[in-house]
């Protein structure tokens, strides 16, 4: 028992040294600070401005991040630290500060601006995007510093954007221009998984009956007959649209499995799944239908069979309009059943992830 008490204190005790110990680094790093920066006979401050932007050159987009610095005076070298997704103002100081090369998983790239001496304002230009859907979509974190003596100085701020972000912003605020529309047409405005953090549960309860089961989050479900939100053979991430026909059990013969969303989404021209069955052959597989609803589910509109789904994976298209988007849509999937009944010996999965909603025309 008190071998327990002492090891048990002996931690906290520890931690409190250790607390100490970050106290005192921390005190004594502001003070090396304030001494370095008074010397320059100016405190030095360094403000990220104006978010982000995009920067359009011929066939190329390039992020822009601005950054001002109040005075010169001292400075031997300022610019920028950038790495890819999104890092707190805590993680980037603490990784500048010591040194390290990584911040999180990513690579932390220090990049000097070479500007006029006297040049408050500078800038750092990202660019040779690839020009797809990841690469649009990569947060990008940066951080300005400047360096005076021996301290660097760093942002009190700072900012993550992708260029999928800027670009949907910059258009939703009226701008506009064909390099905005490119980036915008390959940038998903919803993306659902059916993930657990996204409030889906998965289920390996298939044979619902005529009642639709409800899956997902509050004012989002999906309802789903004859399927569920599984973990099995999910297709990406932990969990998967399943769909299923039980056509050995009467019960279910007159029922094809299906799954429906039960809200709508605006602003919607164009579908991207992916989807598998569980055949190679051409028979005993199953197929998808897909269609759309402005209606509430009313009618159904634009049915396209996908009567090349085999089993592997792939990403399938789904275009809902070329030249407008539309409002209140809600898409369905189907399982096609290609062949007779009594020709299945055995029943087959069809399986669907990773659903993204575009709102501009595909671009070739
Ligand atoms: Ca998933």
């Amino acid at each position: 028992m008190m071998i327990c008490w002492m090891i048990k204190h002996m931690i906290i005790i520890r931690k409190y040294i250790f607390k100490a110990l970050a106290i005192f680094l921390m005190l004594f790093c502001a003070f090396t600070f304030t001494v370095n920066v008074e010397a320059t006979g100016e405190e030095i401050t360094i403000t990220l401005t104006n978010g982000a932007s995009i920067r359009q050159t011929p066939n190329c987009q390039g992020l822009k991040f601005n950054a001002n610095i109040n005075s010169t005076d001292g400075v031997t070298e300022h610019g920028f630290y950038v790495a890819l997704e999104e890092h707190t103002i805590e993680d980037m100081t603490l990784a500048i500060n010591s040194s390290a090369e990584i911040v999180g998983s990513n690579k932390l790239i220090k990049k000097p601006i070479i500007s006029g001496a006297d040049d408050l304002d500078f800038n750092l230009i990202i660019v040779n995007f690839p020009i797809d859907e990841e690469a649009y979509c990569n947060q990008i974190t940066v951080i300005a510093y400047a360096v005076v003596g021996e301290v660097t100085i760093l942002s009190a701020s700072v900012t993550t954007r992708s260029i999928g972000d800027v670009a949907m912003n910059m258009q939703q605020s009226g701008e506009t221009g064909d390099y905005l529309d490119k980036i915008c047409a390959i940038i998903p405005i919803k993306h659902i998984s059916f993930e657990t953090d996204e409030g889906f549960v998965h289920n390996q309860s298939y044979s619902s009956t005529y009642v639709a089961k409800q899956h997902g989050p509050e004012n989002e479900q999906w309802d789903i007959v004859e399927g569920s939100v599984s973990k099995t053979n999910a297709i990406a991430g932990e969990l998967s649209i399943q769909l299923r026909d039980y056509l050995t059990n009467t019960n279910f013969d007159s029922i094809t499995a299906y799954a429906v969303m039960d809200y709508t989404i605006d602003n919607v021209s164009y579908v991207k799944f992916d989807a598998k069955n569980c055949r190679s052959k051409t028979v005993q597989r199953y197929y998808v239908k897909v269609s759309y609803s402005v209606d509430d589910g009313k009618t159904w509109q634009n049915e396209e069979v996908f009567d090349e789904l085999n089993n592997s994976v792939k990403t399938w298209t789904y275009v809902i309009s070329d030249d407008i988007a539309l409002d209140n849509v809600k898409i369905r999937f189907d399982i096609i059943d290609p062949v007779d009944d009594v020709n299945r010996t055995e029943n087959c999965q069809l399986i669907i992830d990773d659903i993204k909603f575009y709102t501009l025309s595909p671009i070739e």
